[in-house]
C-alpha cells in the first residue's frame, strides 16, 4: 500500500511538504514529476530531486528520506497542493484517515505523528515530531516482534505525550507579591496590569508563549487571601481553579513580605522570591524542596535562570533524539495490549 499525507498545516503557507511512502511511492512521483535534465526521476536515484508536478508545471523538490519513504515540497498554495494530492490519489495512493487504521499499525502511528506535525507551534516540537515521524512506526514494529522492552518504551511516555502539547504555567501567591510583574517581565510586554494597591488582578490572564522552545500557557492569577469583596472572591475562586489544572505551579512570594507561606493547599513547584532588589531572603529557604529562584520583576533579573528552572522542572529527562516515544495516550493504550 502507498499512503501520502501532508506534513504542513492546512491551508495556504510559504512551502508545504507532502510525505508519499509505499512500495508504489516511486513508481507514482515517477509518473507525475519530471525532473531537470534528460533523465527519470527513477533512473535518478538521488536523495534530491529538482523539477516540475507534470499537471500544473510547479517547480518542486522531491526528498527520498530513504528505502520507500519520500517528500514533496512544493509551493504552499492550497491550489498546488490540491492538485499534487489529486494526482497522487487518482494513480492509487491514499491519504490514511487514522480512525480507520489499525491502532498497533505503524501506518496508524505515522497517521498520528502527521497530526500532531500539523499541530505543533514551536521549531523545537517540530523537529522533534520530524524525528519521530522517521523512527517512530519501524520501533512499533519491532515492539510487536519482540515486546521484552516495551515496559521501558512505555516510561517514555512521560515526555513523549507531553512536549508537543502547550503547558498550563500558573503562577500564584499573596496579593501584591509581584505576580503580574513576573508575568510581564517574562513577556517581554505589559499583559497585565500592575499597581501599588494589594488586590489589583481580579481575573485568571493567560498568554501563550514558549519557554525554551516549548509550548506553555501563562497564567496569572488574582492574590490568594480571604476577603469580603464579592469581586475579589471570584477571583480567588478562579485563582484556584486554574491551579488545580496546572502542569506547574510557581508560588511567588514578596521578599519584604515578614509573613510565612500559609497556603499549605497549594504545593508549588517552584518557589519565586521577588523584588529581591528590597531585600535578601536567601538564608531563609535552605530548607525547601523544590527550586527557589530569587528574582527582581521590575529589574529583571534572575529571569533567565527562572526560565531555565522552568523548562527543566517541565522536562527533567529529555530522552536522546534518536529514541523513538509513544506520543499519545491512545498509542499507550494500543501498545499496552501487546503484553
Ligand atoms: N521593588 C520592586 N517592586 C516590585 C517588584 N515586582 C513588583 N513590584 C511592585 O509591587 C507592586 C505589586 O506588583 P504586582 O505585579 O501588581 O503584584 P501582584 O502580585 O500581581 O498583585 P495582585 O494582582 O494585587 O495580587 C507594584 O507596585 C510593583 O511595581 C520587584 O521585583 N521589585
Ligand atoms: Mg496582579
Amino acid at each position: 500500500m502507498t499512503n501520502f499525507q501532508q506534513l504542513t498545516p492546512p491551508g495556504r503557507g510559504a512551502i508545504a511538504v507532502i510525505a508519499v511512502s509505499g512500495n508504489e511511492a516511486r513508481k507514482i512521483i515517477d509518473t507525475c514529476f519530471t525532473p531537470v535534465g534528460k533523465r527519470r526521476f527513477n533512473d535518478l536515484q538521488k536523495q534530491l530531486t529538482y523539477g516540475h508536478w507534470n499537471s500544473t508545471g510547479e517547480d518542486l523538490l522531491v526528498v527520498h528520506n530513504g528505502a520507500l519513504n519520500f517528500e514533496i515540497q512544493s509551493h504552499g498554495s492550497e491550489a498546488a497542493v490540491s492538485a499534487i494530492k489529486a494526482d497522487l490519489s487518482r494513480h492509487g495512493a491514499q491519504q490514511p484517515n487514522s480512525a480507520t487504521l489499525e491502532p498497533l499499525s505503524a501506518a496508524r502511528f505515522r497517521a498520528d505523528v502527521e497530526r500532531l506535525l500539523c499541530e505543533a507551534v514551536t521549531a523545537r516540537t517540530a523537529e522533534l515530531l520530524l524525528q519521530q515521524w522517521h523512527i517512530l512506526p519501524p520501533a512499533v514494529d519491532r515492539l510487536k516482534e519482540d515486546p521484552t522492552q516495551l515496559d521501558s518504551f512505555l516510561e517514555l511516555g512521560a515526555f513523549g505525550t507531553r512536549f508537543h502539547q502547550r503547558q498550563s504555567i500558573v503562577f500564584c501567591g499573596r496579593p501584591n507579591a509581584g505576580k503580574s510583574s513576573l508575568t510581564n517581565a517574562i513577556l517581554g510586554f505589559e499583559r497585565a496590569i500592575v499597581t501599588p494597591i494589594a488586590g489589583t488582578t481580579r481575573d485568571v490572564l493567560t498568554h501563550h508563549t514558549v519557554i525554551d522552545g516549548w509550548p506553555v500557557e501563562l497564567s496569572d492569577t488574582a492574590g490568594l487571601r480571604d476577603s469580603d469583596n464579592q469581586i475579589e472572591q471570584i477571583g480567588v475562586a478562579k485563582a484556584r481553579q486554574k491551579l488545580e489544572t496546572a502542569d506547574l505551579i510557581i508560588s511567588v512570594i514578596d521578599a519584604t513580605d515578614p509573613q510565612p507561606w500559609d497556603q499549605d493547599d497549594i504545593q508549588p513547584d517552584i518557589i519565586v522570591v521577588n523584588k529581591s532588589d528590597l531585600a535578601d531572603r536567601s538564608s531563609q529557604f535552605k530548607e525547601a524542596n523544590v527550586p527557589v529562584i530569587f528574582v527582581s520583576a521590575t529589574q529583571s533579573t534572575g529571569i533567565d535562570q527562572l526560565l531555565d528552572v522552568i523548562s527543566k522542572t517541565l522536562y527533567p529527562n529529555i530522552p536522546p533524539a534518536n529514541q523513538p516515544l509513544p506520543l499519545t495516550e491512545a498509542q499507550i493504550k494500543a501498545l499496552s495490549s501487546i503484553k
